[in-house]
């Protein structure tokens, strides 16, 4: 059985969703970030970078496989269950592999900082607030012109998604509103509503 890491943020959650889509048996194994124990030497040899989330297979192909990274272990899960959230048509692959790079390089990364510096961080620092809030708003349009035309990312529902959601429930519904990004909406209440995405954002202890 696959051993899973999480804790209960952005990129936790991307990983949840996936491991929950599969249908694959797991264990959950929470790693309490508050408490540093992503430090724990026997964790790191999992996650060098000491980030959740982390997945350990023994029975990967060709033997046991530990792999960090979001997008890797969306895509690893997905390729091992054949749900087809990470697709083999390369013309439909191309697109997933664009959003899920967005995902992962671009839009969590900045939507991180946005929570750090306009919603956590006791220090008032107005340019960064600014800066990070404009930033916000600009990749809530980009998602939102992309999704007048496509159901989903690309097209179908695929590990793009999923890299997208979880900072898009958080920041997008909790912290700016959708009220003005109607595709967004209607794209993250499809996805809340599936099984999978209930199970994960459920309770975890
Ligand atoms: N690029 C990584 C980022 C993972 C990441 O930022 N993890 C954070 C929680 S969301 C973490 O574990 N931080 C703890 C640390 O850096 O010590 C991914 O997509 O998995």
């Amino acid at each position: 059985m696959m051993d899973f890491y999480f804790f209960t943020t952005d990129n936790g959650y991307k990983g949840r969703m996936a491991m929950e889509e599969s249908g694959l048996p797991y264990k959950l194994h929470l790693v309490n970030l508050r408490a540093k124990e992503q430090f724990n030497p026997e964790f790191m040899k999992i996650s060098p970078g000491h980030k959740i989330p982390a997945l350990h297979d023994p029975e990967g192909p060709g033997g046991p496989v530990t792999i960090a990274e979001s997008g890797a272990i969306l895509k690893y899960v997905s390729q091992k269950s054949q749900n087809g959230l990470y697709p083999s048509l390369p013309a439909q692959r191309v697109k997933v592999d664009q959003w899920l790079f967005y995902g992962s390089a671009t839009y969590t990364t900045l939507a991180q900082q946005f929570g750090h510096w306009v919603i956590r961080s006791p220090d008032d620092n107005p340019g960064a607030k600014k800066f990070y809030t404009d930033n916000y708003i600009d990749m809530l349009g980009i998602l939102d012109r992309h999704l007048a035309d496509h159901e989903y990312f690309a097209d179908q529902y695929s590990v793009a998604d999923i890299s997208m959601f979880p900072d898009t429930h958080l920041h997008g519904v909790n912290d700016i509103g959708l009220k003005d990004f109607k595709n967004v909406q209607r794209w993250h209440d499809a996805i809340w509503a599936r099984p999978a995405t209930q199970r994960a954002w459920g309770p975890h202890e």
